[in-house]
């Protein structure tokens, strides 16, 4: 959909009975960071953006939509990796304005927010109110609650909290005819019947614009346990998480898996990154243990906890942070891998999940097959192992063309994600669908699943105004 000049002067005037001129944004340098996903693969086009300042706005402009059958692109901070939020000439509906904490009630461990809430802004809120708010994720610092929702996001603290789903407690969410579905309640049970507001979350926008939410808050974290372990093989990596489990499931938040060549990514291109320990082995974890008691209860469970992990055999060798900056220095090694993975002349990205007792065979049989396939490719298969998730990212053989591996991406994906199927996985364990994995929707969702979810977006958007040409 491409608006001419007279469609735009049109949608100007009737949007202008609803916003102020400022929030009626047509000004292309403006809009042009809104076109781009945060990959950098796609970009898209509009020639015009709103910014409504309450959901009654949002009400009335999706009314109007609704009844002239216009289409928009909820957009938060525009930081999803599958494209969801990039339009394609519809009208851009940004929720950035809707930006305020509504209430915090420490006695209920709850907060309810505008959706348009950065989430480090409901993290500070919650540390303020000495509670904690667990979702935790790269782009904290300009991703928004509306779309950690939208999107169902992940991130490094799911395995002692949970998905984004699981800390949600109430939404607000206006339909696509303008309705408004007030659920905004701070209620641990209530089971009157439907749980209608999960229809909403992962849906990426194409359900409804969620312009609130009611939050789960926890008790204040007061000490974080940070180590790095290098395993003897990969069959430990699973081996050291049950370990860690039973000796203190409670107080470990996160698991992540770093291959060597993610580590030498980081310590060649990161900024003053040094290794934790000094011979790491293939494959190596990031443990984090945290704990809302300020003593050396969480030091002392890890300590123990690996000694009898290299006692069995599992680890060769392990650090455990005895400073701020020696985390902060491990934790950047893990941001740096994301970051610079692309120098090693381009990577294609990869975000599957396979039931946690799998993630050793999936790796080493998509490894395998990705090698018969093209020799010396360097799969870097890292990330949120403790829930089964594997960013299975895959650069080329050193100086190879960048062009020419772009051009593997199709049969690539299909060796990653066919082999996650077959384990009875994930093509989308945490990043969404969006644009880019409509055709593993078709190949490998169930289709009577795939049924409904079409079912539901009629009876919801029969008008498919809402984010169209996504998800599907
Ligand atoms: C992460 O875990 C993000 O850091 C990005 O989900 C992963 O795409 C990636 O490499
Ligand atoms: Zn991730």
């Amino acid at each position: 959909m491409k608006l001419n000049e007279k469609q735009l002067q049109d949608f100007q005037k009737k949007f202008g009975n609803i916003l102020n001129e400022r929030d009626i944004i047509t000004d292309h340098d403006t809009i042009a960071p809104h076109l781009v996903d945060w990959v950098g693969n796609i970009s898209g086009s509009s020639a015009l953006m709103l910014t409504p300042r309450n959901s009654e706005q949002v009400s009335k402009i999706l009314r109007v939509c609704h009844e002239e059958t216009i289409a928009v692109v909820p957009q938060g901070g525009n930081t999803g990796s599958v494209a969801s939020g990039i339009p394609n000439g519809e009208i851009i509906l940004s929720l950035e304005k809707m930006n305020n904490i509504i209430s915090i009630i420490p006695e209920d461990y709850s907060i309810t927010v505008e959706s348009g809430c950065i989430l480090s802004q409901v993290q500070d809120a919650a540390q303020e109110a000495s509670r904690f708010f667990p979702l935790s994720i790269g782009s904290e610092g300009s991703c928004t609650i509306g779309g950690n929702i939208s999107t169902n996001a992940g991130g490094i603290s799911v395995l002692k909290y949970g998905n984004m789903r699981d800390l949600v407690l109430g939404l607000e969410v206006v339909l696509a005819d303008g309705r408004i579905m007030n659920n905004l309640k701070r209620l641990r049970k209530d089971n009157s019947g439907y749980a209608t507001k999960h229809m909403f979350m992962g849906a990426e926008g194409t359900l409804g614009v969620i312009t609130a939410a009611c939050l789960r808050l926890f008790p204040k974290i007061e000490n974080k346990v940070t180590a790095f372990a290098s395993l003897s093989n990969l069959d430990a990596t699973i081996q050291l998480l049950e370990t860690l489990k039973s000796f203190s499931g409670e107080l470990l938040s996160s698991y992540e898996l770093i291959p060597k060549i993610g580590l030498d990514i980081a310590l060649k291109y990161g900024d003053e990154l040094v290794s934790p320990i000094s011979d790491p082995q293939e494959w190596n974890v990031i443990i984090e243990y945290s704990d809302t008691k300020n003593n050396d209860n969480a030091n002392d469970s890890l300590e123990y906890a690996l000694g009898n992990a290299i006692e069995k055999g599992l680890v060769c060798n392990a650090a455990i942070a005895s400073s701020l900056s020696q985390a902060q220095n491990i934790w950047k090694i893990r941001k740096a891998i994301v970051e610079h993975q692309p120098k090693l002349g381009g990577e294609i990205k990869h975000d599957c999940s396979v039931p946690v007792s799998s993630v050793p065979e999936f790796i080493r049989s998509t490894t395998q097959k990705l090698i018969d396939y093209l020799p010396d490719v360097r799969p870097v298969p890292y990330g949120h192992i403790g829930d089964g998730n594997i960013h299975f990212n895959v650069c080329p053989p050193s100086n190879y063309d960048p062009d020419t591996f772009k051009q593997n991406t199709e049969e690539i994906r299909e060796i990653v994600y066919g082999n996650a199927n077959s384990f009875g996985g994930s093509f989308a364990a945490e990043h969404g669908v969006g644009q880019i994995k409509k055709k593993q929707m078709l190949n490998y969702k169930d289709e009577v699943e795939l049924q409904l979810m079409k079912d539901l977006k009629n009876l919801l958007d029969p008008k498919n105004i809402l984010n169209p040409g996504k998800i599907f």
